[in-house]
């Protein structure tokens, strides 16, 4: 970068739109900003200049070196790594950062985090964490001294070491950020219910594209300045993503600044290249920000309701790869998209290389900064804050540490009474709904529970929570809104990214929570829940992360029941996207009926280190299970429903002609209905009943914890009977997980299979012969001893399915005997 350093800039203010909610009266004036001299001594701007360069110095040394770690002699090839990877790029600006929020957290006794949005930054957060002491702390053997550094760098992308991003295994961090747009969300996740604490949030302006990235600046509406704590976003202008322009870099001041303050921001813009004025500028930026953050807080602890604060963020525009080589081999990289990764990459081929990498690793004089031991010399170490204040020791980043069992009503308390089999139900979700709201009420005090949704707590069923709680909500409200105020334990926004990524925050630091959705677009965040799953499974194996809440999806308004909007929210493959995850994290349940789904639930919440996908209906349906046998049931996964085949009626040393299994609330309704009509019909065949709770119990034991052995499977589903089985998915999922199974020729699954409009309930299963008619037939054609009698029943159920169509076009419902069909009638 070429521009002369400017300092500390404050945005210009006087730009309020109409908006009805008035400006806050903190935003200073901004000739009061930039006339506030630095308060830091000289000294300490060049001790913090020092450790800056020492973070510096770390972070190229893990990119290059495999020996000789403090440059005690010449560099030598063989002191350079064979494999050079990492990204310098967005070190040297975050290790800016860190330093500085070293001293703000000192100066002001700060309980603050650090997220890494361009979580490529590794380096920095690996350096600054061993700089602080908490690196040494976690792993023993990486030494502040000689022989740890030469670890510390070894280690750094290597075969047996640590990944190239903030990743799970660097203390501290709470966001891998390895893929890009959801800092900010995981930040405001963070601060809920931590009315101390303040995440420092650096957001890549590359990352600043990114969609959730982008809607995730309104989440300062929802913060609540009284109870919650505080985002500190750090927007690092640093011009470039990998090998183009950043957008926000390219748009002017004026433009920029504008965005920031429409979404509600006071920035403050820290521009140019020049350390010293770099220093003061961030510096004078930081106190400003922190002065307006405890403002804003104390505004609403001592003198109630204030007006949505505009809180401050930081612009930092600085050199992308600042302080690294200028030119190599004739092309700019300092402050150019090329300082992305590995600016210098081949010493061996090039020996002008191993020149330039020297001397840049000398820029950095690491012979003022270590002892003769290796060891950070004691003017800059006390520069780090101490104990906890370290933000790599910071416990609310290893939240398992600080999570508290929630305090649970006896799901059982919330039982449907189910008399018999086939009592209709007020709608599974709305059952639970009355569970969560206990659930809400019971850690109210606590405020460590919170449910997430894009807009769907209502219209998924779960009203009940509005007996006790609110939507949390900070814009303008008007007399015709309901259920909003700026505190409440349901978080709405319409973007199902916030919701996962702010859910994600709160369970990393040590909460619980849900997350409600509709089925057809949790597919939204397909990708965050991968990433989640793989945070998981890094940390079931760092000893020193506590366990934390699992993450738990609710997903009602599922496939089978989108009277309102037919295809488009038809999709049930979320379910695929998570099987694919590691089986120790993850869980998937589709809870036949409400009594499964309490026993569920309550499962759900108590368990740790998992994601676990709930599926469930909110509209009146059949209740099966009486709250003891749910209860066994889902203990057990899966089971024979004696009461629903005939076997008992047979000869018990038999094996069933046919087993029907059903898995989901809907095609259990289908499969029993199939199984009346069987039983009636040819009371002669021997048909079982089997409902699956917990899909994973079809996998075998070796791939998954839950998985059945092959013995118990074979003696569910016997070794060689037809399996006609009716799934709430796709029904490639189930040969999937049952492929090696002894009787996986003779399984035949029925499920969805993107057929749908809007249409009715029935219909729906119609179109993907997932319906009971269907079911029969396909019954049929596999018993070939059904003979004569099945061809009849075949036809009839055939012409019943034209009667069928013909009946909802004519009348635009189903048939009489659909609507009111109840198990143990006559079919
Ligand atoms: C969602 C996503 N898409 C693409 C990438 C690949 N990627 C890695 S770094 C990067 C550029 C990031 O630029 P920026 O956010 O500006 O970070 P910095 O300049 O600080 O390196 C990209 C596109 C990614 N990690 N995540
Ligand atoms: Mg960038």
């Amino acid at each position: 970068m070429t521009t002369s350093a400017k300092s500390f800039t404050p945005a210009p203010i006087g730009i309020e739109t109409s908006s009805p909610v008035p400006p806050s009266s903190m935003t200073p004036p901004a000739t009061s900003v930039s006339s506030t001299p630095s308060s830091l001594s000289p000294a300490l701007l060049k001790n913090m200049d020092a450790y800056w360069r020492a973070a510096n110095y770390l972070s190229v040394g893990q990119m290059y070196l495999c020996d000789n770690p403090l440059l005690r002699r010449p560099l030598a090839l063989t002191d350079i790594k064979r494999m050079l990877l990492g990204h310098w790029g967005t070190t040297p600006g975050q290790n800016f950062i860190y330093v500085h929020l070293n001293r703000i957290i000192k100066q002001y006794d700060l309980d603050m985090i650090y997220v890494c949005g361009p979580g490529h930054g590794g380096p920095a957060v690996v350096a600054n964490t061993y700089l602080e002491g908490t690196y040494s702390e976690v792993y023993p053997n990486i030494s502040p001294d000689i022989a740890g550094l030469q670890k510390l760098f070894l280690q750094f992308s290597y075969p047996g070491g640590i990944p190239s991003h903030a990743s799970p295994e660097c203390p501290g961090s709470i966001h891998e950020g390895g893929e890009l747009g959801y800092s900010l969300s995981h930040a405001f996740g963070a601060v809920f219910d931590n009315p101390d604490l303040i995440v420092a949030c650096v957001i890549g302006d590359g990352e600043a594209e990114t969609g959730p990235l982008a809607t995730a600046w309104h989440s300062n509406k929802f913060l609540d300045p009284a109870t919650d704590g505080a985002v500190l976003p750090i927007l690092h202008l640093n011009g470039y993503k990998i090998a183009n322009p950043a957008l926000l870099a390219r748009i002017s001041h004026e433009e920029l600044e504008q965005l920031l303050r429409g979404y509600g921001w006071t920035p403050y813009f820290v521009e140019g290249d020049d350390p010293a004025l770099m220093h003061e500028a961030m510096a004078r930026a930081l106190d400003v920000a922190i002065a307006e953050i405890k403002t804003a807080q104390q505004n609403a602890r001592r003198h109630g309701i204030q007006p949505r604060p505009r809180w401050p963020m930081i612009v930092l525009k600085s050199p992308k790869g600042w302080t690294g080589p200028k030119v190599v081999d004739g092309k700019q990289i300092e402050g150019s998209f090329r300082a992305h990764q590995v600016p210098v990459t081949d010493p061996s081929t090039h020996p002008g290389h191993l020149e330039l990498i020297e001397h840049w690793l000398r820029s950095y004089r690491a012979e003022e900064l270590f002892d003769a031991d290796g060891r950070l010399i004691e003017a800059l170490a006390v520069l780090a804050p101490k104990g906890q204040r370290r933000m790599g020791a910071n416990p609310h980043a290893n939240g398992g540490a600080l999570l508290r069992d929630l305090h649970m009503p006896d799901y059982r308390d919330y039982a449907v009474d189910v008399p018999k089999p086939g009592e209709r139900g007020i709608g599974d979700t709305r059952v639970l709904g009355k569970f969560l709201r206990d659930v809400t009420k019971m850690n109210n005090r606590e405020r460590n529970f919170r449910v997430f949704g894009p807009d769907e707590t209502l219209s998924n069923g779960l009203e009940a929570l509005f007996e006790v709680t609110t939507r949390q909500w900070g814009a303008a409200t008007l007399p015709n809104d309901e259920l909003l105020a700026p505190t409440g334990r349901v978080m709405e926004m319409l973007s199902e990214h916030q919701c996962e990524g702010w859910l994600e925050g709160y369970l990393l630091t040590g909460r619980h929570g849900i997350f409600n959705c509709y089925e057809a677009f949790i597919h939204i965040i397909d990708s965050m829940f991968n990433q989640h799953a793989k945070w998981l499974k890094v940390t079931r194996q760092i000893p020193w992360r506590r366990p934390i809440a699992s993450l738990n999806y609710l997903l009602a308004s599922h496939v089978w029941r989108q009277d309102h909007n037919g295809f488009t929210h038809q999709d049930p493959g979320f379910i695929d996207v998570v099987v694919n995850k590691k089986a120790e994290v993850v869980r998937v349940y589709l809870p036949p009926d409400a009594n499964c789904l309490l026993s569920v639930m309550d499962h759900c919440l108590r368990s740790r280190n998992y994601v676990n996908v709930v599926i469930a209906g909110k509209h009146p349906a059949p209740q099966w299970l009486t709250m003891d046998a749910a209860a066994k049931h889902c203990a057990a996964g899966i089971g024979i429903w004696d009461w629903a085949g005939n076997e008992t009626s047979h000869e018990q040393t038999q094996s069933p002609d046919v087993v029907m299994a059903c898995c989901g609330d809907v095609p259990t309704l289908e499969t029993l209905a199939a199984v009346s009509i069987l039983c009636t019909h040819m009371p002669e065949l021997k048909v079982r009943v089997v409902n699956v709770v917990d899909l994973m119990k079809l996998q075998p034991h070796t791939e998954h914890p839950h998985g059945l052995t092959d013995t118990a499977f074979d003696e569910i589903f016997t070794k060689d009977k037809p399996i006609i089985f009716a799934f709430h998915g796709y029904p490639r999922l189930v040969h999937q997980l049952a492929y090696r199974r002894t009787n996986h020729a003779n399984l035949h699954v029925r499920g969805y299979k993107e057929e749908g409009t809007i249409t009715t309930p029935f219909d729906m299963t119609v179109l993907n012969d997932i319906d009971r008619f269907h079911l029969v037939i396909d019954t049929i054609d596999r018993l070939p001893q059904t003979g004569d009698k099945g061809h009849v029943l075949k036809q009839q159920l055939t012409e019943k399915l034209m009667e069928h169509r013909q009946y909802i076009v004519k009348h635009g419902q189903d048939m009489p005997e659909i609507r009111n069909w109840k198990w143990g009638n006559s079919s």
